[in-house]
């Protein structure tokens, strides 16, 4: 399945091995299934941290197939499974060595199918990672561009350069890379002599590909293809925002106090413009993206890209996802707003408007592998910048009864707006951030490259709990794992929360089935006044949403309560609670 590049394949790939979802009936469920994905809940699973059949201790795609039933059952429409391909996993495989392959870890190309039929049979749509910035340094195309002579075709697939200085000692430009530290490299030539230098916006594993090279996007076409044929419904585009580098790669210092992103922080004025790094949101990404469209839309199933672009304001934001790009970006100044009702709404109205005014539905995401869980993140009561991480002695310990409930209430608003949303593995459980990870048991990158300063993400991607007496809380049948869970997870425990009344799973499966119920990923907002600035009031297609985001009680309408995050009684709508409840 190699071309002599060791690309994908695009001569002798299966041809219309799968359509995608859906296979039965096709003719009579199409125009329900058009365009999916404006309104779906897409779940992330973390593959390493999902389910490990192996018993190595690292979550694989077996272990995942085996535990799908339970996602259907959750109510989600969708998966999106975060990388799995061959790795040295020197970033939790998104430093990728073939594209085309599944690592050893995780199984081989025969489990891939056979999760994405299993998946497809029971309801859910199947959404790939894909990491078109950089390769990992492993990979056969850096290999052997670092085996051929500076100039040679070989390097012109990454980003090679001369160093400055006298004897080429200093690194090309300033930069510095997202993990910390610099975001160059410098290689040793075939007779010992230092050579050229490469550029890694990530770790020093991560290569930066050239994308002004005609030879990577053909080799990126390949591998949509592959995985198109193999029947994938889309492809969250990592980095979407990073792959075109400003000409010349100017020296750029970021502003003080950014995120790690290095594009600056989301600041609370979500429509001010950030000046734009030279490695990231250029303009000539667009063209990529215009390209794998007309690719997805050769394909039958109304297959999807979503991008994932760190990209300030949202009308920037918003040009990812005009009608002949990608289909949705995730809204990370969604995830970025604070538990405060005036933000919320600013956040939500704007969404609206600037992806509505591309004709692109909103997406809404609270959690992923990469930011701090939203149980614990909504109460910290101190700046804890994005990929930064929480440690043991990081200002602002986090709160974990106020934490879960603000959670459930951000949760609850979030599953009744229009658009799409993505959950994160195991925040339908609740789960916290963890926080006292050993330190020799961390493996973010970003913990190593600032020499401990920054915790990184790992507190977020501890292998997640199914059943609360099983070995590894049944993570994997050995009791291994790759990141040790903590002890109190037991009650967190999927077998813990089934069933009973007032878990945050059934708060979960209420809502998603309601929300389906009620089409409310296709609704509207119309915000509802008079109940206050703490309060984020609003209707959708006559369910009435109210989250109360202050620290005092409010008065609850009439009406029948459908759904709430937390106890309400005496019809008095407590502080960090959100309910849906029947408009009259
Ligand atoms: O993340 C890209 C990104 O810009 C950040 O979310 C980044 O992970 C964070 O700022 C680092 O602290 C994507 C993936 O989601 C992430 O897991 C990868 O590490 C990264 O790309 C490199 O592939």
């Amino acid at each position: 399945m190699r071309d002599a590049l060791g690309a994908c394949n695009t001569v002798e790939r299966v041809t219309a091995r799968h359509s995608a979802l859906p296979a039965a009936s096709a003719e009579a469920r199409v125009d329900a299934d058009a365009e999916w994905w404006r309104s779906a809940v897409i779940y992330q699973v973390y593959p390493r941290s999902f389910a490990d059949a192996s018993g190595d201790g690292i979550g694989d795609l077996r272990g995942i197939t085996r535990r799908l039933e339970h996602l259907a059952d959750l109510g989600v429409d969708a998966i999106w499974l975060s990388p799995f391909y061959r790795s040295p996993q020197r970033d939790a495989g998104y430093d990728v060595a073939d594209y085309c392959d599944v690592d050893p870890v995780f199984g081989d190309l025969a489990d891939f199918d056979t999760l994405e039929t299993r998946a497809h049979e029971l309801g859910l749509r199947v959404i790939v990672d894909l990491v078109p910035n950089h390769s990992s340094t492993d990979h056969r195309w850096f290999q052997e561009a670092l085996g051929s002579p500076a100039g040679s075709e070989e390097r012109a697939r990454y980003i090679f350069r001369d160093g400055r200085g006298d004897e080429g000692e200093l690194p090309p430009n300033n930069w510095q890379s997202i993990f910390g530290g610099p975001a160059w490299t410098r290689t040793t030539d075939a007779d010992g002599a230092p050579g050229q230098w490469y550029l890694h916006l990530f770790d020093a594993t991560q290569a930066d590909l050239d994308w002004s090279n005609p030879w990577v996007r053909e080799r990126f076409v390949d591998i949509l293809r592959f995985w198109l044929d193999r029947g994938v419904d889309g492809f969250r585009v990592d980095v979407a925002h990073g792959l075109v580098k400003q000409e010349g790669l100017p020296d750029y210092t970021p502003p003080e106090g950014s995120g790690s992103m290095g594009g600056g922080a989301f600041d609370d004025d979500i429509t001010a413009a950030a000046p734009l790094p030279p490695y990231f949101a250029q303009d000539g990404v667009h063209d990529i993206y215009r390209e794998w469209r007309r690719v997805l839309d050769e394909y039958d199933g109304h297959r999807m890209l979503v991008a994932e672009a760190w990209v300030e304001p949202l009308g920037r934001l918003a040009e990812w996802v005009r009608p002949d790009e990608m289909h949705q970006a995730f809204n990370f100044p969604y995830l970025e707003t604070k538990w405060h009702a005036e933000g919320i709404r600013e956040v939500v109205d704007s969404s609206l408007a600037i992806f509505g005014s591309v004709g692109a539905p909103s997406t809404w995401v609270l959690s992923n592998h990469d930011v701090v869980r939203h149980a614990t993140r909504l109460a910290l009561t101190a700046e804890n910048p994005q990929g930064h991480g929480i440690g043991p002695s990081s200002p602002g310990q986090p709160v974990p009864e106020l934490g879960l409930q603000r959670a459930r209430a951000a949760t609850a608003l979030m599953l009744a707006l229009p658009g799409s949303a993505y959950l994160y593995q195991g925040e339908e459980l609740g789960l916290p951030e963890v926080v006292d990870l050993p330190d020799d048991e961390r493996e973010d990158p970003t913990w190593f490259r600032t020499g401990g300063e920054r915790y990184g993400r790992d507190g977020c991607r501890v292998p997640i709990p199914w059943e609360g007496f099983a070995p590894a809380l049944g993570f994997s049948p050995t009791g291994e794992s790759w990141l040790p869970q903590p002890a109190e997870w037991t009650a967190f425990a999927r077998d813990a929360q089934s069933g009973v009344p007032g878990s945050t799973l059934e708060l979960y499966r209420a809502a998603l089935a309601l929300r389906s119920e009620h089409a409310l990923g296709l609704g509207t907002v119309e915000w509802i006044p008079g109940l206050g600035t703490d309060v984020v009031a609003l209707q959708n297609r006559g369910v009435t949403v109210l989250a109360n985001a202050g620290d005092a009680g409010v008065e609850l309408l009439d009406g029948e309560v459908l759904l709430a995050s937390g106890p309400v009684d005496d019809g008095v709508l407590p502080p960090d609670t959100t309910v849906w409840m029947r408009a009259d």
